[in-house]
């Protein structure tokens, strides 16, 4: 299929060779291979995306970026350097490449402002946050989205209208330590990620920050970190058990209402078709949008996945990039129309 959008595809700052070289060593079989495509923006990348039909990439600043950053000045520099350098990156590709700002989220206010600069400035399509954010004077803190105090953030979201990516993070600290440290094969795609962020939007669910912002658009990768697998269960304990136990002082809709009214997957770094046919049944071909996960998984394996699947020419498109065009209000892009 050409034209294809891609959504969840990460860069790196040049400036941080030897970290992303490190963080490369715990996830790529080749990391100088893998440190050599995060750097990249616009050559070997728009390579992959004329070889294997991708019209349109929004990038992201790579996990756990600004996330991890502890010190609220240094983040919110960080992430202002990070939006500069990239804005200038795809500046000559609009029909290519787009962008998502990284944000520091230690304070809700600020991270709103960041974010308006972003799109107002630069036209980027949305953000895209990894998980909590890492705080305190030892970063032993974690600050989730999902109380009140970030409704000021959440207005500013719905009002400019774009989506908010919510991607994973490694664990740190004591989470690290109790949970990870003995079991650290687990850390990553085939466990924590899932757990990390399932945990932080199940939240945002049942503290009501969706009945509270009845526009907010969030995207989860990976095929919905697990949820679809588990939505007869949620939806069963939520609506007989927990919703008469109190849930419902803060959740006014079901878990399908939710997913059908304020929430995307992606197919980013999950390429199973039985998969794939699980969430079109419980999630639905409407919320659902290709990825590839780039440079942690490849062009390749998720292309010729997606292209070779036996599936109605409408919903086909709609994954591919149909969905994605209407969420992200993209103009013009390579082989939209094919
Ligand atoms: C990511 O998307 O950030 C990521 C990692 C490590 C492994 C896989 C992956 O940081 O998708």
């Amino acid at each position: 299929m050409l034209g294809k959008i891609a959504l969840e595809e990460a860069f790196a700052l040049p400036r941080f060779k030897e970290r992303t070289r490190w963080w490369a060593g715990l996830f790529a079989l080749d990391p100088e291979k893998h440190a050599a495509e995060i750097n990249d923006i616009t050559e070997q990348r728009i390579a992959y995306m004329d070889q294997y039909g991708v019209g349109y990439t929004l990038l992201s600043y790579t996990a756990p970026g600004v996330q991890d950053v502890f010190e609220p000045k240094e983040a919110q520099s960080l992430a202002v350097e990070v939006n500069d350098y990239i804005a200038a990156q795809i500046k000559p590709h609009p029909t290519r490449l787009g962008a998502l700002a990284t944000l520091s989220m230690h304070a809700p206010q600020q991270a709103a402002d960041e974010l308006r600069r972003c799109v107002t400035k630069y036209g980027f399509k949305g953000a895209l946050v990894n998980d909590t954010q890492r705080a305190g004077a030892d970063g032993e803190d974690m600050i989730f989205y999902d109380g009140a105090k970030w409704d000021v953030f959440w207005e500013t979201v719905t009002e400019l209208d774009v989506p908010f990516y919510l991607h994973p993070r490694n664990p740190t600290g004591q989470i690290h330590d109790k949970l990870w440290a003995d079991r650290k094969w687990l850390i990553g795609p085939p466990l924590s990620f899932a757990q990390g962020v399932s945990l932080h939007v199940l939240g945002m669910i049942t503290n009501g920050v969706f009945d509270r912002h009845p526009k907010l658009q969030v995207i989860l990768g990976h095929l919905g970190e697990h949820i679809p697998f588990d939505m007869w269960r949620i939806n069963h304990w939520f609506e007989d058990i927990k919703k008469p136990l109190g849930l419902k002082e803060t959740c006014k809709k079901t878990i399908r209402e939710y997913f059908a009214q304020n929430l995307w997957i992606t197919t980013s770094g999950n390429f199973s078709t039985p998969t794939l046919d699980l969430c079109r049944t419980e999630v639905g071909a409407d919320r659902i949008l290709f990825s590839i996960d780039y440079p942690f998984e490849n062009f390749k394996d998720a292309c010729t996945w997606y292209d070779d699947i036996v599936m109605n020419d409408i919903d086909k498109r709609k994954i591919g990039k149909e969905n994605a065009a209407a969420l992200f209000k993209l103009g013009d892009f390579k082989d939209r129309e094919a």
